[in-house]
């Protein structure tokens, strides 16, 4: 059977033909099943926002109700349903940053965590940058009040969130005029799940209003905390070659998945696979060792830091327990499918959930206690070690591996910089380098691709396709979430990456040693793409909104990606999505995504779901900032 329409990763093809052999469904099944999907909810017509509902608008014939039992329309019903899948995933994100405050809070307070700072230069400017004493106080003390201070980011009763600060001064007087500052992370939230119960908030652009707010205190507020302390904590990125993609599995050794999102698991799931006893046993059960592999982002962040492989994307996990080769998947918190416990039954595969947040029926339930995490975590990796006996012999690993650099953080990346800087023409650590390819037109602008997989795209070809489109015609690509795996994947983040590449584009890499597509890390690390735009733009005397840079998410799916568009948006930065959001319904609201926003942020949506398409309308975006700022 061709299975060219599910995915254009040929690693997948094998597995997905195992799996309808072993009478397995995989994703492409179930929404293949879901066909024909729901009209209403598609256009975010459908409202259960209270118990007179559900109600929907009718768009599709004159008859039929115009407005919900209370009286709310179109723009009224749709607004309110986005601004809380923002609120939703901004609260995925900052809760993910919370916990990294909390695990710095422990490895200042508590040996046993297990936990120590690792990177205690950037703890110090980072509590500089805070106005926090650092005098006469150690380390562990000085962690103890940034973990303390940032804890304090999500709930404070005045003021504004301290990141916002780190913008460019046009971009916060834009915020300010418009009443988004981010003021505390929880109270952001709060505040749009408030306005939008039944019979509060109906103006559609008031809605949006709070949703931007709260969208702009996950991107400056909970993501930045969760990036900035996972570099104090654990280190900041560097690069590293790996290796992506199904092919990473290991016959002969105890191959364990880390699934999901924080560092703190992964992190502490790291060490004790190092552990000599664990090793050890590992051994004695017939393995030659423990192969550790990461999936969707947490794979991201432990690729940056320690070179360990990226096994596959938000669409590969159940492929990855069909192989029959994978003795754990150890999982933490979203975008675990909770259809992996039905494929892990089919096998000797134990999946193991280890938050209170994120139980999945038919799992194995271990809970991760970050106050022993190291601890904890030999707990999960014995029970993974010594499931390795029990596998069944189905097994099939796909051939198909590719290689590439990863580990491209904001520090990484000028460092690469600076190794072209020379002293008296360049500064040495900042964005010169780069803002003078970008002047010159060497470089004609960057554009980041990031986000999810969706069956309403042609799995990793959305990415792929795109990137590709970009680099030939010199646009700098930064990647991040499972955009970034599918872009590893097509061989895009290694050196022979260049040939892809136009003249421009390619001379600079050869330059400064980069690949074409730098891999900036999980979701949360979008924060690091904020940053680097803000700097560029600062250095270049203008607004983020002013830079010729475009943002992408061509196979979103989920509320954190929804909140990740909204800041980025309210940030100055346009940007394109391959799939429509739930919002169609509402002429009004779908025109001031999609345009009226521009005049307010300067950054706005698009939605272009064919790759080369979206690729012209980037360009073009592009080269129009280009000649806006004279270069
Ligand atoms: O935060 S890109 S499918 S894994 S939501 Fe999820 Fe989307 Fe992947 Fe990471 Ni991001």
């Amino acid at each position: 059977e061709d299975f060219k329409c599910l995915s254009c990763d040929k690693a997948n093809y094998k597995l997905i033909e195992k799996a309808k052999n072993e009478k397995i469904e995989t994703v492409w099944d179930r929404a293949e099943a879901m066909q024909p999907q729901c009209g209403f909810g598609e256009m975010g017509l459908c409202c259960t926002n209270c118990s007179m509902g559900p109600c929907r608008i009718v768009k599709v014939s004159e008859d039929g109700p115009k407005k919900g039992i209370c009286g709310a329309d179109e723009d009224t019903i749709a607004a309110r349903n986005l601004a809380r899948s923002i609120a939703a995933g901004s609260s995925a994100h900052s809760d993910h940053g919370r916990d990294i405050a909390h695990a710095l809070y422990n490895a200042a307070k508590n040996p046993e965590s297990g936990y120590k700072v690792k990177n205690p230069e950037k703890l110090i400017s980072l509590a500089k940058e805070w106005g926090i004493s650092t005098e006469n106080l150690d380390i562990k003390d000085i962690a103890a009040k940034v973990a303390e201070t940032a804890l304090q980011e999500f709930g404070k009763p005045f003021g504004h969130l301290r990141f916002v600060d780190r913008a460019p001064e046009d971009r916060i007087d834009i915020w300010k005029k418009m009443n988004v500052v981010p003021r505390a992370i929880d109270r952001d939230i709060v505040e749009v799940l408030h306005s939008t119960h039944i019979g509060c908030d109906a103006d559609y652009r008031n809605i949006m209003v709070a949703a931007t707010r709260a969208a702009l205190s996950d991107g400056w507020g909970g993501s930045m905390i969760g990036t900035e302390l996972s570099d104090i904590l654990f280190g900041v990125p560097e690069p590293h070659e790996i290796e992506a993609n199904l092919g990473v599995f290991k016959e002969d050794e105890v191959n364990l998945v880390i699934h999901g999102h924080e560092p703190t698991l992964s992190e502490a799931i790291l060490v004790a696979v190092n552990d000599p006893e664990l090793v050890e046993l590992a051994k004695k059960q017939g393995a030659e060792g423990i192969d550790l592999v990461g999936m969707c982002c947490t794979g991201n962040e432990i690729a940056m830091r320690h070179g360990i492989p990226m096994a596959g994307n938000f669409f590969q996990q159940e492929l990855a327990i069909i192989t029959g080769a994978v003795d754990a998947m150890v999982v933490d918190v979203q975008c675990i499918m909770p259809a992996l416990s039905q494929a892990a039954k089919c096998y000797h595969t134990k999946l193991i959930t280890t938050s209170p947040k994120a139980k999945i029926p038919g799992a194995i339930h271990m809970q991760f206690n970050e106050e022993e995490a190291i601890e904890s975590a030999k707990k999960i990796v014995r029970e993974a070690v010594s499931n390795f006996k029990n596998r069944r012999g189905n097994i099939l690993i796909p051939q198909e591996k590719s290689k590439g650099f990863v580990g491209y953080s904001n520090e990484a990346i000028i460092n690469a910089l600076d190794g072209v800087a020379n002293s008296v023409a360049h500064p040495m650590g900042t964005v010169k380098p780069l803002a003078d390819a970008i002047k010159s037109g060497v470089l004609r602008g960057a554009a980041a691709i990031v986000g999810c997989n969706n069956h309403k795209v042609l799995h990793d070809k959305g990415h792929e396709e795109l990137a590709k489109e970009l680099i030939k015609n010199d646009v700098l690509v930064v990647t991040t979430g499972c955009g970034a795996y599918a872009c590893i994947k097509e061989g895009l983040m290694s050196k022979e990456a260049t040939k892809f590449c136009g003249k421009g584009l390619a001379t600079v890499c050869e330059l400064v040693k980069i690949p074409p597509v730098l891999h900036m890390g999980s979701c949360v690390d979008i924060s690091r793409i904020l940053l680097l735009l803000s700097e560029l733009a600062k250095f270049m005397n203008v607004d983020i909104k002013d830079l010729p840079a475009a943002g992408a998410a061509p196979e979103w799916m989920s509320e954190k990606a929804l909140s990740i568009g909204t800041y980025v948006v309210a940030s100055g930065v346009y940007t394109m999505l391959g799939v429509a959001p739930q919002v169609t319904g509402s002429e009004n609201l779908t025109r001031f995504l999609t345009d009226d926003i521009k005049d307010i942020y300067g950054g706005c949506f698009d939605i272009e779901a064919n790759p080369q398409k979206a690729a012209e309308k980037i360009i073009d975006h592009i080269e129009k900032k280009r000649k806006s700022l004279n270069i």
